[in-house]
């Protein structure tokens, strides 16, 4: 049976980038019977952030919630927090030693995030964050990695890593291979097509949370920047429209072809209303369960415990495994 991780950092509200790129196909493959699902929650990595410690908690615990309201099955899918199995740490450690400067300095997410401020003052964490990332993945002899776009690299880099850790040592670790979807593994910012819709971004206007109310997500929707032209198209040189059209696409399960053919010889206007009440009769419900969820945090709590009982003997074998090639006591 294939083995399939992936996480959902608790960085800041879920954006709907992170559903329809990555989440609702764990919601998918939580159903299937052929795969053993890994689905974390990697607050490690959040701490690069330095975030208020009960609002990390809070996120952690929302994050939670948001996998389950969007059809995670934690029954059947191992549900955990990173930082209840301390071989994520360890072995990142380990792996810091089969990775280079170079390498880590290559990372398109580290130079997109250190664009504007320079790396001088960023912390440590960030610059090595794809290293903790390996580690999560190679723990599990994870098979499958289902990721957006931005995260393609670093599972690349975790290949790497991996196999240059076998050639030295023998077979130790599994190749994860990402898989991303053929639509939507680049939701773009509705305020800056050029820029991925972010959870952190610290203006959120151009950014759909989950957790937004019916209206904010109409105004975001209704002030979304469109293209020159008037024509509601995919395709190149107009970023914005096509940014919609895919999000429309996969909100309403017609193809982009199907949208632009409905919305031929109407105007952005119509397009932008549609999309609106489209993506609000989406959210609603799932913001009706998550509310349910983070009610009763216990079952949240239940949940952790048993992906943990899963997920640590798994993790502590790996560790184990790695420390006697390495000869570590
Ligand atoms: N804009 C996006 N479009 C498609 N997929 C996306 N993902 C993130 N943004 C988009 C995918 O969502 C999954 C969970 O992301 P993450 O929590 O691991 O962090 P991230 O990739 O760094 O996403 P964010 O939202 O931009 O977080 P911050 O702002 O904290 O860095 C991943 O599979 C990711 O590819």
């Amino acid at each position: 049976m294939k083995r399939v991780l992936s996480g959902i950092k608790p960085s800041g509200d879920v954006t709907l980038g992170n559903y329809l790129g990555a989440m609702k196909r764990w919601a998918e493959m939580s159903q299937s019977a052929d795969s053993q699902n890994f689905f974390f929650i990697p607050n490690l990595h959040a701490l690069n952030m330095r975030p208020d410690p009960a609002e990390l908690l809070g996120q952690t615990l929302n994050a939670v919630a948001w996998l389950v309201a969007i059809g995670v099955d934690p029954d059947k899918s191992a549900i955990f927090a990173q930082s209840e199995v301390s071989a994520h740490a360890e072995l990142q450690w380990i792996l810091n030693n089969y990775v280079t400067f170079g390498e880590l300095s290559r990372m398109t997410q580290f130079k997109d995030k250190t664009q504007r401020v320079g790396s001088e003052g960023q912390v440590a964490a960030l610059f090595n964050y794809p290293v903790l990332m390996a580690a999560d993945i190679l723990l599990y002899d994870a098979d499958e990695v289902p990721i957006g776009d931005d995260q393609k690299q670093h599972v690349e880099l975790t290949r790497d890593i991996a196999t240059r850790f076998n050639n030295l040592y023998g077979q130790t670790f599994k190749l994860p291979r990402p898989t991303l979807p053929s639509l939507g593994a680049r939701i773009m910012n509705l305020a800056n097509p050029e820029v991925k819709m972010s959870k952190s971004d610290e203006d959120n206007s151009g950014c759909i949370l989950l957790s937004d109310s019916p209206e904010t997500i109409k105004q975001k929707i209704m002030r979304a920047v469109t293209d020159s032209g008037s024509t509601i198209e995919s395709a190149n040189g107009k970023p914005a429209v096509t940014n919609l059209l895919v999000i429309y696409s996969l909100l309403s399960g017609k193809t982009v072809e199907q949208v632009e053919q409905d919305y031929a010889g109407k105007g952005y206007g119509e397009f932008k209303q549609d999309l609106a009440e489209l993506a609000v009769s989406v959210l609603e419900p799932l913001q009706a369960r998550f509310n349910e969820l983070r009610s009763d945090d216990d079952k949240l709590s239940a949940a952790l415990k048993a992906g943990k009982d899963v997920a640590l003997p798994i993790a502590e074998a790996k560790i184990a495994e790695v420390k006697t090639k390495l000869g570590l006591l």
